[in-house]
């Protein structure tokens, strides 16, 4: 008999108990008033887009009538949902940011 390893293999076969947590899209939606240099703005502030990258995000929700900004934990998503909507507020654009689970 072999004098390593465990006895009770069935330990081994458990399931791990830790679930990765769930991710969340944070999605910018369309509108016909918000200016496009606002939309680049809250992409480079709240996001940390590249003025470049930013800018495509901008014009594909512009085109397409929504697009992603980045996937985040609930926590994350929902602060970034609520900064981007105060400063839509603050500016008094219609701007409206969602999160979708991904
Ligand atoms: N459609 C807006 C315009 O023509 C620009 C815009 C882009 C607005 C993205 C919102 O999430 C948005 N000024």
């Amino acid at each position: 008999m072999s004098t390593r390893g465990p006895r009770h293999s069935t330990v081994l076969e458990h399931k791990p108990e830790l679930k990765k947590p769930s991710m969340y899209k944070v999605v910018l939606l369309n509108d016909d008033y918000t200016p496009m240099d606002f939309v680049v703005y809250i992409l480079e502030e709240f996001f940390q887009k590249s003025r470049m990258e930013a800018t495509r995000i901008m014009l594909h929700v512009h085109q397409r009538g929504q697009g992603i900004c980045g996937v985040y934990p609930y926590d994350i998503a929902e602060s970034k949902v609520a900064q981007v909507t105060e400063a839509a507020r603050r500016n008094e654009h219609p701007l409206q940011c969602i999160m979708e689970k991904e």
